[in-house]
């Protein structure tokens, strides 16, 4: 790989091979990104910058927000309101979606993005990240939120930003996943990994255990198996981690494999899990497929739903294809049993 291949230039060369990234998606892309190195920038500084701790508010989904949520929120949507690349925005922490002011041209994208993903690792001190999904507007009249509806698959771009040990911006825009780490000398993205695989099978799941007694039973039987190890009829043995923050368990999975799940549970029984579809599962189900790993409700492919809601939870299974298809076929097992 050529040394010091900035994000502007993959998105420039990308675009000359392809046609892939159009202008006003590159703009996008860039946008985001430089949004991202803002967030950063504000988690870098932590209690010098006076980030930590709660706000006094809720979002749509009854959680009490953190400061660092607010303060992504907003960064998102100044770095990307006048640009004229986007029609609309939507967020985890806002209930409506957010039409790009008059004052403004409008763009023909709609951004989706969950600004501050992992928030209880915040005050921590442990690797959070900022997730985005990209779509393309709909031909026809004015924005609205029946535009957001659209199946992961109708993706035109899709990545997070992860603020870890280093800042790490990994991408697609559906010819694979490349990953940019932040330099901090020169301000800029730089292309440090391209065609990134998850491969077929591993050893390593992700899953917050303390919820083990409400899980369905394809779920237990899945990890009481892994748990068996050697002595089961997986015959090897398992390794486990949970970060709590999806954006670092999903980069450890698309850098060395391993499964994530988060399934629907019984302690809300009327949700169909706890993550959110249109700016959590999708993007990271697309990035996953596109390193040529699997993602699935455990019933469908993630990416094939069609969203009834903005705000839409959804069960989640995605990583090492092998795993993710061991999993269906026990769901698919269960069901068939009388
Ligand atoms: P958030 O977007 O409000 O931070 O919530 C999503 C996070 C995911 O990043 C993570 O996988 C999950 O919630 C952790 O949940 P739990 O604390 O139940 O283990
Ligand atoms: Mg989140």
């Amino acid at each position: 790989m050529a040394n010091n291949i900035s994000l502007t230039r993959y998105l420039v060369e990308q675009q000359r091979v392809d046609g892939s990234i159009p202008s006003q998606l590159r703009l996008l892309i860039e946008v985001v990104a430089r949004a991202c190195k803002s967030i950063s920038h504000a988690v870098n500084k932590g209690a010098l910058g006076g980030v930590l701790g709660a706000a006094q508010t809720e979002n749509v989904q009854g959680e009490i927000q953190k400061k660092l949520d607010i303060i992504a929120n907003e960064v998102l949507i100044e770095a990307n309101e006048w640009g004229g690349h986007l029609a609309a925005m939507a967020s985890e922490e806002m209930e409506d979606i957010y039409v790009v002011p008059n004052r403004y041209p409008q763009g023909e994208y709609l951004l989706l993005f969950d600004p501050l993903d992992g928030s209880s690792n915040i005050d921590v001190n442990v690797s959070i990240g900022t997730i985005f999904s990209v779509l393309r507007k709909p031909e026809g009249a004015a924005v609205s939120e029946a535009d957001f509806l659209q199946s992961g698959s109708q993706q035109v771009a899709a990545g997070y930003c992860v603020y870890g040990p280093q800042t790490t911006l990994v991408l697609t825009v559906g010819r694979g996943v490349a990953m940019f780490t932040l330099d901090r000398e020169q301000g800029s993205f730089v292309l440090t990994q391209e065609h990134v695989t998850v491969p077929e099978d591993t050893q390593e799941f992700a899953i917050n255990m303390s919820n083990m007694r409400h899980w369905d039973a394809p779920t237990r039987r899945y990890i009481d198996e892994c748990l068996q190890g050697a002595d089961g009829v997986r015959g090897k043995n398992f390794n486990m981690r949970w970060i709590a923050s999806m954006v670092a368990d999903v980069h450890r999975i698309l850098t060395r494999g391993g499964v994530f799940m988060y399934p629907w549970d019984k302690r809300e029984p009327n949700k169909p899990g706890k993550l959110r579809l249109m700016y959590e599962a999708n993007p990271m189900s697309w990035l996953i497929e596109q390193a040529g790993g699997a993602s699935t409700n455990g019933h469908q492919r993630i990416m094939d739903i069609a969203p009834a809601q903005l705000h839409q939870r959804v069960s989640v299974v995605l990583g090492s294809k092998n795993e993710v298809e061991r999993l269906t076929r026990y769901y698919g097992e269960h069901s068939a049993q009388p």
